[in-house]
């Protein structure tokens, strides 16, 4: 058996890197599950893996056992509900790509995308791209979102593939870790990595081509080597995000600055909402624990709520 890294994950057939830099075009031998958890691409980009050479003139290598993850990003399939589907794993830290215009920052978008890098406390790195093109009107809204996220223990970076603005320091995050590349679609992920990174050249859409709607131009999940030290992980475009796989007790505990102080709440299980002596509103009303993000906990726990109410009223 040869181990090796995957570094390209379709679903169906998987690229796996060994030792001497060869990529062996593999497959799953039989099933592979997560804890339990159903998922439509049971390997991850990221993932350590054994495999078994097989002679055939396409797909030739049989994956045989994963190692041990260090941690990984799951998302809840957009196609099918009741599954999951892995991002990456092992990685160092994540880069959350946004901007305040084309596409515009969905409300929440970010808190939503935390979620799924707290329960392993994955550092992200927030960038907020497109800097060329934003409003004074966009600047100010960045500098409370800054505040906010930074003031919780997130880097924030303003950046332009355009203007340069912020490349160095994007790069300096980048230099010998493993990074997820995530974001909506359409906000300048792969143009951002083909600019910190000259040697590579990941497909983009056209500046004129771009419609403000977003198309996948990225499909799949891909891990590239830096040449100034680390690696990569660009991935498709994020649509939505929904949680129905989570519970309300999910989402308290992955606000890290509400699970941070929740043991000062009255009740144990307290949700943060209508209980006595919550020490979370008391400190959104003091104002050291963010409006914004409270709203978006509230907008989340009713989401989950009311999938969970659907979900068992019609197994029924
Ligand atoms: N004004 C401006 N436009 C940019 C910038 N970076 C990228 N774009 C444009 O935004 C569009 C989308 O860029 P991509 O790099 O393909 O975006 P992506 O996030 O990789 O998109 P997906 O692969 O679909 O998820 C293209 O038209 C780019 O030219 C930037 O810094 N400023
Ligand atoms: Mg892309
Ligand atoms: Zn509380």
């Amino acid at each position: 058996m040869i181990k090796g890294i995957v570094t390209k994950s379709t679903g169906s057939w998987y690229n796996v890197r060994i030792a001497n830099g060869d990529i062996i075009k593999s497959r799953i031998a039989g099933k592979i599950k997560l804890d339990g958890l159903k998922l439509t691409n049971p390997i991850a980009v990221g993932d350590e893996v054994s495999i078994e050479m097989e002679d055939s003139d396409e797909i030739r290598g049989i994956i045989k056992a994963i190692s041990l993850r260090k941690n990984y990003i799951v998302r809840q399939s957009p196609r099918k509900k009741h599954q999951l589907h892995f991002l990456a794993s092992n990685v160092d830290q994540v880069l959350l790509i946004v901007t305040m215009r084309d596409p515009n920052l969905k409300v929440g978008f970010i808190d939503r995308f935390l979620i799924m890098t707290e329960p392993y406390s994955i550092p992200a790195i927030i960038v907020f791209n497109k800097s060329d093109i934003y409003t004074k009107k966009d600047v100010l809204y960045f500098e409370e979102l800054k505040d906010i996220y930074t003031k919780i223990g997130h880097h924030v970076i303003k950046a332009s593939s355009v203007t340069k603005e912020g490349l160095t320091e994007v790069q300096s995050f980048l230099k010998d870790k493993t990074t997820l590349i995530a974001g909506q679609s359409g906000v300048g992920k792969s143009t951002l990595v083909n600019a910190v990174e000259p040697t590579l050249t990941l497909r983009t859409e056209e500046i004129s081509e771009f419609s403000g709607k977003g198309q996948h131009t990225t499909t799949f999940a891909e891990m590239f080597d830096l040449s100034f030290g680390g690696r990569i992980i660009d991935t498709p475009g994020i649509k939505t995000l929904a949680f129905s796989h989570l519970e309300v007790m999910d989402i308290a505990h992955n606000f890290r600055e509400f699970f941070a102080i929740a043991d000062q709440c009255k009740f144990a299980n307290c949700t943060h909402r209508n209980e006595p002596k919550c020490a979370i509103k008391n400190a959104v009303e003091i104002g050291e624990i963010s409006h914004i993000r409270y709203q978006n906990y509230l907008g989340l726990l009713e989401e989950v709520e009311d999938q969970n109410y659907w979900e068992r009223h019609t197994d029924i």
